[in-house]
């Protein structure tokens, strides 16, 4: 039985703040899920991939969340006697960590098509740009699945710093990308745009700041660490997820509307619309 000066205990408070936070976002993704596939029927056409893509992602999330909420109940029992009774000590199953990079790995190159589709480029430019991407977020996953699951702080800071570097790259491009579009953006829409690329950037900026909480060092508890980087990863998947989606939906109602306008909706559209 751990004693009270055991580091890896959690308080009943703590180890709350983690379960609820993961029961939110899965509910939060199924709603998102379920929103974005049927409100796809409210956008042009050409628009509905984008949609589609956002259920994709905030499914596999879902997924993802059930999974990693489970795992969390798993990793953690109830002390029943001694002076710490009502607290959590760790069991012998292992939080697993890797669900969350698994889903980085599928939910990442996702997001990407979500925000190439809102440059509407041509078909080969934003192929060449979306593999670039694609690659940098696969070496910025890869390279910090190793410090994530390190006991060692330097190991743990050498391998985020490289990962930055491809971190760094992608919100660079994808900042100027989205900058250069507004221009060939219709009214309505560059607000929104805008709104898009700064949630993107702040939600993506705040991984790495959740990656580096287990850095604060030896003065930090268990639990310390623990409720950090798991509410920070999942506030700040609900809002790159979640939120982005929402942000792309209004972005293809805008386009819808501004097509129909313009002349630039097939006769079905138009005539849909127009009924609806
Ligand atoms: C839906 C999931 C998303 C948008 C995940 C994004 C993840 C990142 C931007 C992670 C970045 C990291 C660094 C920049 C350094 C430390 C290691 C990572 C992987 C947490």
């Amino acid at each position: 039985m751990p004693d009270a000066h055991d580091a890896s205990i959690l308080s009943a408070g703590s180890y709350g703040a983690v379960f609820n936070a993961l029961s939110f976002a899965t509910a939060a993704m199924l709603a998102g899920t379920l929103f974005f596939f049927y409100s796809r029927s409210q956008v042009g056409f050409k628009y509905r991939p984008a949609l589609l893509v956002s259920a994709l992602v905030t499914a596999i999330a879902c997924y993802h969340y059930f999974r990693i909420f489970n795992s969390w109940i798993e990793a953690h029992s109830v002390i029943t006697t001694g002076s710490d009774i009502g607290s959590y000590a760790l069991t012998q199953t292992t939080f697993n960590d890797a669900y969350r990079y698994m889903d980085w790995l599928l939910t990442v190159p996702l997001l990407l098509v979500e925000l190439v589709a809102v440059l509407s480029l041509s078909k080969e430019v934003s192929r060449g740009l979306l593999g670039k991407l694609a690659v940098a977020a696969f070496f910025m996953i890869a390279l910090g699945y190793p410090g994530e699951t390190s006991q060692n702080l330097v190991v743990r800071s050498i391998w985020g710093t490289l990962s930055t570097i491809p971190f760094v790259y992608i919100l660079t491009v994808l900042w100027g990308q989205l900058g250069k579009s507004l221009d060939s953006q219709p009214d309505t829409v560059k607000p929104l745009v805008k709104g898009a690329r700064l949630l993107t950037l702040a939600s993506w900026g705040f991984y790495p700041i959740a990656y580096m909480i287990p850095l604060l060092g030896s003065s930090l508890s268990y639990s310390g660490k623990e409720i950090g980087l798991q509410v920070g990863y999942t506030v700040a998947d609900v809002i790159a997820k979640v939120g982005l989606g929402v942000f792309i939906y209004f972005i293809a109602l805008a386009k819808t509307a501004n097509d129909a306008k313009t002349g630039a909706a097939t006769f079905e559209e138009s005539s849909a619309l127009i009924a609806a």
